[in-house]
């Protein structure tokens, strides 16, 4: 079915085209670290986006590796055990964007004109792009009891969720801002490892099907914690590039979707 975007996006709730609410929306981001818009997405759509990802359910790709928090292969200079070097279990699977049936308005929102200038404005860029390979721009995100996303910082300088489906309990966002200084090199080893050990206060994020999440997670170390129950955790990841016809690293395409196209 081909939705009317007036019929996708709850446009009574969130005017993104109105440039006073698109400057608050930055603020806030900015402020914080996080935009957080619940019902952001209707619930029909919301509905029919978890069929689908019901039915896409068998192809989706789990890695078994392990990887640091700073998502970079591990460092032989320095020990095992050196916070560089932890390796944390990420256990979550994902489809790519070839696998979302064409029908989705997972498309439409992406590529929507209005919906991409909101993003523009909220994050302060000139223009943002899709991935110029054929996986890497839509991923839905698929947690079944007891599988998780460990922690971690992001390569990218935001990322936009959709959560579509919430578990029966766990599955939940953790987060705590400005653990490292990413554009200055600044690892910052002590503060992850206090993260990594439970000693820092986590901040949480509550999501409901159909919030749309604006978290800028470079600096920001984050987690989901494991799917508790039988009903798995859905998330939709919308990725843009800063430039054109730019696809994502052969070595991260492998390992995060275990093929290249
Ligand atoms: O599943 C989520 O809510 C966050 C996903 C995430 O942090 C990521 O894909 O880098
Ligand atoms: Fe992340």
């Amino acid at each position: 079915m081909k939705w009317d975007i007036g019929d996708i996006i709850n446009f009574d709730a969130y005017p993104i085209h109105d440039a006073p609410f698109a400057k608050k929306s930055a603020q806030k981001l900015n402020e914080t670290g996080v935009l957080l818009l619940p019902q952001f997405i209707q619930p029909p759509v919301i509905a029919s986006l978890v069929n689908d990802a019901e039915q896409a359910q068998n192809l989706a790709y789990f890695t078994n590796s392990t990887h640091n928090v700073y998502l970079t292969p591990p460092d032989d200079n320095l020990p095992a055990d050196h916070v560089y070097n932890r390796q944390i279990t990420s256990s979550k699977g994902c489809i790519t964007t070839d696998q979302v049936p064409a029908a989705s308005a997972l498309h439409q929102i992406y590529h929507d004109a209005l919906f991409q200038q909101f993003i523009c404005d909220v994050v302060g860029q000139d223009a943002i792009y899709p991935y110029a390979d054929p996986l890497s721009s839509i991923n839905v995100h698929y947690a079944f009891e007891g599988q998780e996303l460990g922690w971690h910082f992001d390569n990218s300088s935001f990322a936009i969720t959709l959560l579509l489906q919430a578990p029966e309990e766990g599955g939940v966002f953790e987060y705590v801002k400005d653990v490292r200084d990413a554009d200055k090199g600044e690892m910052n080893f002590a503060a992850v490892g206090d993260v990594l050990d439970g000693k820092t206060p986590v901040e949480t994020l509550t999501m409901t099907p159909g919030t749309l999440v604006l978290f800028r997670g470079r600096n920001a170390m984050h987690r989901v914690t494991p799917t508790i129950g039988n009903r798995p955790r859905f998330l939709v990841v919308l990725a843009y590039n800063d430039a054109p016809d730019i696809a994502l690293s052969e070595q991260a395409r492998m390992t995060f979707f275990g093929r290249l196209g």
